[in-house]
């Protein structure tokens, strides 16, 4: 029950972690997460969509294609000075990863040229970089390496035999191809799926199994629950369960127990205690901050709340470390009504982040 790091995983297996009853699942998952991770500690990442609409892809829940009517303007690519004013705000915030979205095929090599310039500009500013671009050659993979891209997301969405049925214009193996290209060029791959566009629990179990049977598991997973946007073909998708998504996110830890768990899209529609429950599964990251990519997400304020009513703080990556020591000069507190620290939220009598990573 330490969670072992495996590669083998059947779909039955997985399955039957899903058939579990909950305190079983729930007390393993918990069980899994503590041997690996800090258990009051949760990663924030913050979205900016660079290019937003006009998408040849057909995925079915997007609302970023260019097929489906969602009233979303098409909009060029964002100014460098936008975007490192975006990521700075984000990092005051107390966001520590910046991920930069944007509605492509595949980027062409102008589009690549821009968001390495992109990339420079947030690392520069002490944050971890991320971004998804769509498909990817071994070569652009490399260049955006070489620009110092820590992360790159790109979604299995679903299990390959669910697939078919919500994307017809790129294959689940051009997926894998550019997680293997994103892989083998060094980067830190985030990558998972969409719970609600009316698969079954097998698929979820299969998409897992996918994720899990990599050569290498993903450093980030992100669970994302569909947002139903008017316009798409899923728009009129049935709620899901609450308890099953929340065993999505269980099973997640269990069969990848050293990924972060993205608690992603679909939290603006969560109580707060449907995402304590997900934390308690094994949720160790959020995506913060007002928007995602085109649709919305908890405000900064209801997160905080959040967070500190669970007592639960940021987590601050082992790598930007150097960024804490800027608070070096100060000796260890704890937070209280001097403390400016605006990244972690202000529980009194919690230990202060930025000077407990030195
Ligand atoms: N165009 C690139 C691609 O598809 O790889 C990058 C951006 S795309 C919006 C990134 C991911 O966002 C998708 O793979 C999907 O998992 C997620 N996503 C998009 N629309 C969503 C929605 N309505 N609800 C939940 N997740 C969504
Ligand atoms: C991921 O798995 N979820 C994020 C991120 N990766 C890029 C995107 C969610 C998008 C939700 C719909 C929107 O805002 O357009
Ligand atoms: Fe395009 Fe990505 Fe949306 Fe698919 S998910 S339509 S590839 S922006």
């Amino acid at each position: 029950m330490g969670g072992i790091v495996r590669h083998d995983w059947q779909v039955s297996e997985v399955e039957a972690l899903f058939a579990l009853p909950f305190a079983d699942l729930m007390f393993q998952a918990q069980s899994t997460h503590r041997a690996h991770h800090s258990p009051n500690a949760v990663q924030m990442s913050t979205l900016l969509s660079i290019k937003t609409g006009a998408c040849p892809e057909d995925c079915a829940y997007c609302p970023q294609s260019v097929r489906y009517d969602t009233g979303l303007e098409r909009e060029r690519l964002v100014p460098l000075d936008e975007v490192r004013k975006s990521a700075q705000a984000a990092k005051d915030a107390g966001a520590t990863r910046f991920c930069m979205g944007a509605a492509w095929r595949s980027p062409k090599k102008k589009d690549v040229d821009a968001v390495v310039a992109m990339i420079r500009e947030v690392r520069a500013l002490g944050m971890e970089t991320c971004a998804t671009l769509g498909m990817l050659t071994p070569a652009q993979a490399h260049e955006l390496k070489d620009a110092g891209l820590d992360y790159y997301n790109h979604n299995v969405d679903t299990s390959p035999e669910f697939y078919g049925e919500i994307i017809t214009t790129r294959t689940y193996q051009d997926r894998l191809d550019t997680l293997s290209a994103v892989r083998d060029a060094g980067l830190n791959v985030c990558c998972g799926g969409i719970v609600g566009m009316g698969e079954t629990t097998r698929d979820r179990a299969s998409m897992l199994a996918t994720l899990a049977n990599l050569p290498q598991h993903p450093e980030s997973v992100p669970i994302n629950q569909l947002v139903r946007v008017p316009g798409t073909p899923l728009a009129g998708q049935k709620d899901v369960d609450p308890f099953d998504f929340v065993r999505t996110i269980a099973v997640a830890r269990i069969v990848m127990p050293k990924a972060f768990v993205r608690l992603s899209a679909g939290r603006e529609v969560m109580s707060d205690e449907l995402q304590s429950l997900c934390f308690l599964a094994g949720a160790n990251s959020i995506f913060y901050g007002e928007k995602l990519l085109t649709t919305g997400n908890p405000d900064v304020a209801r997160d905080r709340a959040l967070l500190t009513r669970l007592g639960i703080e940021p987590f601050t990556p082992p790598g930007l470390a150097a960024v804490a020591d800027a608070h070096a000069h100060e000796e260890p507190h704890v937070h209280g009504p001097g403390c400016s620290h605006a990244h972690a939220p202000a529980r009194p009598g919690a230990a202060c982040n930025a000077t407990r990573q030195r």
